[in-house]
């Protein structure tokens, strides 16, 4: 007979493939990291063992969940039914959740035959479970699946089965959407009205249920049948879901850590005879060096090998020992009780069939610790690892978590909590690490989920509403276009007032390329105000030299009197003459005014309204060429010949046409809209001159005015309008220009938060402020570079605290209203080129649009949305859009030349 130390040494020798040491721990720990890292990748996600699938759960608990839900846990050991009412309804304690449950036990035939056919047991147990509690089966419920098997999940209410695990082995499934299946399944079962909100993996469910009462958790753990863990990665690094801000739990599914070989070294003879007796050979691999499902096993094979080279039992085997299954884990569990444990294992062994010496009990009490011992380091060793990750992510130095923790191991296993926690604080001695064991099963959290899954799907739909208005569809862009049409031809009559007052330029020609000399141009557009000197040169075009400068115009010179505005032009007249050492060269120079001028001359212009930000007193109604050299002549220090004054869209029209001559149209998309075009002077009834055409500046921003767009004005729009400087005025305009759009978005913003469905509800002083959300904001939100990191910070600064899905919405908002201005003065400009061509009486015309507007150059999508709308609207015409390099300066000073050439 062996001596007692020397069998003692030989048992040892037997289990010390399963003692793990720190540093194997590490390793092990490393290994994980590296296969999380392979699993989150897009270009080794395929082939990684640890599979790493997004949940789209975004966020843990935020207190704001509430709602009444019916729930299916499927997957863990019990299926259960439940209804949970979270926050509401009748005597739930103040922020509490009130659950019913029934277990319904699955036949075990059930978990190996046809996936539908368990789907039908689930859903006719739902409808029992809705009988029994006298749940009405008309109203329609809301219902949250948790589903414990590893899915691909395209959306919060979509999974398509990868594998079943576990003691689940059905045909027909994998691979396809179980929620479809569920729903297919309760179809079948008649009589009840659900609506699948979301599916979870029981890891997030454990981890939403225990992040309701602990902000801090972010990691879900389940160590029962099978074991699993998700927690929330940052969303930068789950490269399978779009976007970049953010989180969202990741499902690890690291039962199937190994399954590469990467855990070789750690198998040993008993792993792999427990992996090849399984349903899954080769799968799961860690998890069968873990769970529940196995640890009884492994324990009968690691003392059926004792027995059979006589360690114990003096070398009897009975068949039960020999018997798959006949040791549980709940065995293992009974046989590391404190106290008990010794009794515990003589009853199971005797159970066995065996006679079990004193020795022999605390020998097999021996193997089932090591055995689970070795389960809690592996599951310390991979949750360290996720730990670790989650550090690095947020580039802290200590890291303060929380762990939520379910499963019938975990729970019912005497040691087991005690040492997974002791290793892992011993692996991550640097860090706070706080374990919750799900008190309630994991269905509160998936009605939680359920619960964020119905606010986000509420707020979408009430996102999509507010922002449905925004949208035109093709037959309201073909009304604007008609609607336009029929203003430019009534303005161009002379009977009654029209809203586009087509306001002659006295500009007949386009420039040729003759024109010569040194010209200044002053340029007073929608934001400041520019001077110029322009000298055109003999030979090609960009032999033209252009110096300028530019002048901000105060908001109170914009709205103080005229006598002051002009002093103010006057002035920056005079300091660009001193810049440019040219006080005493009495230039010929032109005046592009880019306000709605009636001009009988090329040199009058009496202002007929102010638009955009302005509104000096004394000034409409008055020629603002003679404001002009009134306010030259009061400084008495240089002098002008204003030869010409135009329009900002003629000016960029001449600008452009200088560069293409199939330019005959000029467009301005800035501050303000606007439009000018050449037209056949036969058409002109309140002009007679004797040229075939002149330029026409439309003043398009005035379409709507009369009430013709109400049908697309939305009541942001008549918000905005109502408080502008001229309430009732450029309705065209204000749909359209970036003086505008700003305040377009900052009212949705408005109305959406008073909704809640932004910024947390909190209307801040900041969203109220007039003019705060300023055009180049929505260039900068809209732009694709753009992260929503950045839109977050640009509404930091505009004082607005903002979550992700926040900047989300307001990047929408944004696109809305910018993309219908855009669609806007594409038809404007369809109904313009398409006139010039009946004008022409072509079938085809090929057309340049000079265009100029900080909203057209900068906005990342204005243009193109523009330009195809334009296309669309305007078949048979061919457009090309020129941006006005030097503005309409240049164009002032064209016109300015071609008048000098004429006297
Ligand atoms: C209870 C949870 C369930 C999960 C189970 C896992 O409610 O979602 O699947 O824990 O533990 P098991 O029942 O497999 O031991
Ligand atoms: C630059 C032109 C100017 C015009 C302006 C419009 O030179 O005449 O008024 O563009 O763009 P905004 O400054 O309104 O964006
Ligand atoms: C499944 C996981 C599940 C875990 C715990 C594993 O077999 O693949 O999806 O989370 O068991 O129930
Ligand atoms: C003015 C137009 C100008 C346009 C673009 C509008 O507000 O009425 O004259 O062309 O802005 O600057």
């Amino acid at each position: 007979m062996l001596s007692a130390f020397l069998k003692k040494k030989k048992k040892d020798l037997f289990l010390y493939a399963m003692r793990l040491h720190d540093d194997q721990l590490e390793d092990i720990s490393a290994r994980f990291q590296a296969e999380m890292k392979k699993g989150l990748s897009a270009e080794s996600n395929a082939a990684a063992a640890v599979k790493m699938l997004p949940t789209h759960v975004r966020s843990t608990p935020d207190g704001s969940e509430r709602g009444q839900f019916l729930a299916l846990d499927l997957g863990g050991s019990k299926f259960k039914v439940l209804q949970v009412k979270v926050r509401e309804g009748m005597g739930i304690r103040k922020g509490g959740v009130e659950m019913e449950e029934k277990i319904y036990p699955i036949p075990k035939e059930l978990l190996i035959g046809r996936g539908t056919e368990l789907f039908d047991h689930v859903s006719e147990s739902l409808k029992d479970f809705l009988q029994e509690k006298n749940i009405n089966l008309e109203k329609t419920h809301p219902l949250a699946f948790t589903f414990s098997f590893p899915c691909e999940q395209p959306t919060l209410n979509q999974g398509l089965l990868l594998s079943w695990s576990k003691n689940f082995r059905l045909r027909g499934l994998q691979g396809k959407d179980v929620v479809q299946s569920l729903k297919g399944a309760i179809e079948r079962t008649g009589g009840m009205n659900v609506d699948v909100l979301s599916m979870v993996n029981d890891t997030v469910a454990t981890m939403m249920t225990c992040g309701f009462d602990d902000q801090r958790c972010e990691v879900g753990l389940i160590i029962g049948t099978g074991t699993n863990a998700c927690y929330m990665e940052a969303l930068r690094h789950v490269d399978l879901v779009e976007g970049d801000e953010g989180q969202m739990c990741v499902n690890t599914e690291w039962g199937g850590f190994g399954d590469d070989g990467a855990l070789n070294e750690y198998i040993t003879e008993f792993d792999r005879d427990v992996d090849a007796a399984s349903n899954n050979p080769g799968k799961q691999i860690f998890e069968k060096m873990v769970s529940g499902m196995y640890l009884g096993e492994l324990v009968r094979l690691v003392v059926l090998k004792m027995a059979k080279v006589g360690l114990l039992f003096d070398g009897f085997v009975s068949d039960a020992l020999r018997t798959k299954g006949k040791i549980t884990t709940a065995n293992v569990a009974a046989m590391e009780e404190y106290k008990t444990g010794l009794k515990n294992t003589r009853d199971i062994l005797t159970g066995l069939g065996l006679t079990p010496s004193q020795d022999d009990c605390i020998a097999v009490q021996h193997v089932s610790t090591i055995v689970s011992f070795r389960s809690s380091n592996l599951v310390a060793a991979c949750l360290s690892a996720i730990l670790t990750r989650i550090k690095k992510n947020r580039s802290l130095r200590t890291l303060t978590i929380t762990v939520g923790v379910d499963g019938t191991v975990y729970k019912t296993h005497p040691q087991y909590p005690k040492r997974l926690h002791k290793v892992v604080r011993r692996l991550l001695p640097e860090s706070h690490v706080r374990f919750v064991l799900s008190d309630s099963g994991s269905s509160k959290g998936a009605a939680l989920v359920a619960a964020v899954a119905q606010r986000l799907a509420s707020r979408r739909k009430q996102v999509d509403e507010t922002l449905f208005p925004f949208q035109m569809s093709q037959e309201q862009l073909h009304l604007v276009k008609s609607r336009m049409r029929a203003d430019l031809e009534a303005g161009l009559k002379n009977k009654n007032p029209s809203t586009i007052k087509m306001l002659p330029s006295f500009v007949y020609h386009t420039p040729d390329g003759t024109e010569r000399g040194k010209y200044l141009a002053l340029d007073l557009g929608g934001t400041n105000f520019r001077a110029l000197l322009v000298n055109f040169k003999k030979g090609l075009h960009q032999n033209t030299r252009l110096y300028h400068k530019i002048y901000t115009v105060p908001m109170e010179i914009m709205q103080g009197t005229g006598e002051e505005l002009f002093d103010h032009l006057a002035q920056c007249v005079s300091d660009f003459l001193d810049y440019m050492g040219m006080k005493n060269a009495h230039l010929p120079a032109g005046f592009t005014f880019s306000f709605p001028c009636e001009q009988t001359a090329i040199d009058t212009g009496t202002l007929l309204t102010w638009t955009k930000g302005f509104k000096a007193t004394d000034c409409e109604g008055h020629d603002v060429v003679n404001m002009l050299r009134e306010a030259i002549k009061r400084r008495n220090e240089f002098d002008l010949d204003i030869a010409a004054v135009v329009n900002d869209t003629v000016g960029t029209m001449m600008s452009c046409a200088y560069e293409d001559p199939e330019c005959e149209v000029g467009l301005i998309a800035g501050t303000g809209t606007n439009v000018c075009y050449m037209e056949d002077v036969r058409n002109i009834e309140k002009r007679d001159a004797d040229a075939q055409r002149m330029c026409i500046n439309t003043e398009w921003g005035g379409l709507g005015d009369d009430g013709s767009l109400n049908d697309i004005i939305t009541p942001y729009d008549a918000e905005v309008d109502q408080n502008s400087l001229h309430p009732g005025k450029q309705r065209f305009e204000k749909l359209t220009s970036g003086m505008y759009l700003g305040e377009i978005v900052r009212q949705v913003l408005l109305d959406l938060t008073r909704g809640g469905l932004l910024f947390r509800g909190h209307v801040t002083e900041a969203l109220k402020t007039p003019g705060i959300f300023e055009t180049k904001y929505l260039s900068q939100i809209e732009s694709d570079r753009l992260a929503l990191l950045q839109v977050r910070s640009i509404l930091q600064q505009l004082g607005l605290d903002s979550n992700c899905d926040d900047s989300i919405i307001v990047k929408e908002v944004c696109g809305a209203v910018s993309r219908r201005a855009a669609q806007l003065v594409g038809a404007g400009i369809a109904a313009v080129v398409d006139k010039i061509r009946e004008n022409r009486g072509l079938e085809h015309l090929n057309i340049t649009v000079g265009v100029d507007g900080a909203l057209y150059k900068l906005h990342p999508h204005f243009s193109r949305v523009l330009h195809d709308t334009a296309k669309v609207l305007a078949p048979l015409c061919n457009v090309s859009f020129l941006p006005s390099e030097e503005g309409s300066g240049k164009g002032a000073a064209l016109i300015t030349a071609v008048m000098e050439t004429k006297n």
